[in-house]
């Protein structure tokens, strides 16, 4: 990792799904030494605390059309973007603990202006492409992705006053194997490079992470690390809202972050969906806390 000037951001979003409980991620992962372990590799980590995310009278909360809780999400996001623009603005490395997915749109709000062409790999069981209109759930933590390349409400598409934020051949989607029918035509129709679990097996981590870098490297000047604690098997990582069976291992996932430390490409990260209350001893929080140790560059020997 180029930069050792790491800002930590929690972000205690629930909003943007139905389960209680992942609002709780950021101080399940600072419970789980996420400081203590950056500090030991020698990097200047400073906590920002949490983004203020209202509390609402859930049963008072609006949808409008199929989006649950959209101004809710969308002003907890631009809090989020804010943030996440200032650290860059000083010169450091984001890295927002999450919360449900839909904090995606603001970090991305607040990182991708500051390049010419962000690239973003979403490690993830989910393609997160959904919208208002192809949506099963409503839930926005299944919006992210398609909000980043200007597909869905556009509260969301604009938030930070601009958008869309990504070029669809600049994503790379890996660990995939719950796909919506709205999902799997607009992966066809951009052109979007996903390694779904089927490429994975035949392919192996170490090719997979290999072409992303590569792919990446040739097309973009940053890239964005937007991890789901779901793209792992849930035997891995229990604590999430959404578990997907067939998942990425705790292995697999450990020699991609490494791989990833190893090119030097990330320049922003987010780690999301841990849910302590569905956790086993907060399991899920401490796998997370390894997986960011082997992407600041943490070696075994
Ligand atoms: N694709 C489904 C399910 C889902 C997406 N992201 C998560 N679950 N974590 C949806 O609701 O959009
Ligand atoms: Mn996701
Ligand atoms: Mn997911």
């Amino acid at each position: 990792m180029l930069n050792k000037d790491i800002s930590v951001i929690g972000v205690p979003m629930d909003l943007g799904q139905n389960r209680r409980g992942v609002d709780m991620g950021p101080s399940a992962i600072r419970y789980a030494g996420v400081i203590e372990r950056l500090e030991a590799l020698k990097l200047n980590i400073e906590d920002l605390g949490d983004i203020e995310i209202k509390r609402p009278d859930r049963r008072k909360l609006n949808n409008e059309g199929n989006l649950r809780n959209l101004e809710e999400v969308a002003t907890g996001n631009e809090n989020l973007a804010l943030a996440v623009d200032e650290v860059i603005k000083k010169g450091n490395f984001p890295l927002v603990l999450g919360g449900d997915h839909s904090i995606s749109i603001g970090s991305l709000a607040g990182i991708s202006k500051h390049y010419e062409n962000l690239g973003v790999i979403w490690y993830d069981a989910h393609a997160d492409l959904n919208s208002g209109e192809t949506s099963p759930s409503g839930n926005i933590h299944g919006m992210p992705l398609g909000v980043s390349i200007g597909i869905g409400h556009e509260r969301l598409v604009k938030l930070g006053g601009y958008g869309p934020k990504i070029k669809p051949e600049n994503i790379v989607i890996i660990g995939a194997r719950s796909i919506d029918e709205g999902e799997r035509k607009l992966i066809k129709e951009k052109g979007i490079k996903v390694f779904t679990m089927h490429e994975v097996d035949r392919l192996g981590m170490s090719k997979v992470m290999g072409e992303t870098i590569n792919y990446l490297k040739e097309r973009t000047d940053s890239v964005h690390l937007s991890l789901d604690l779901d793209g792992l098997d849930p035997m891995d990582a229990p604590g999430v809202g959404t578990p997907v069976i067939g998942g990425l291992s705790y292995r697999e996932s450990h020699l991609a972050m490494e791989m990833l430390a190893e090119a030097k490409i990330i320049t922003s990260a987010e780690f999301v969906e841990v849910n302590p209350i569905l956790d086993e001893k907060n399991k899920t929080a401490s796998v997370a806390v390894g997986l960011m140790g082997s992407l600041f560059g943490e070696k075994l020997l």
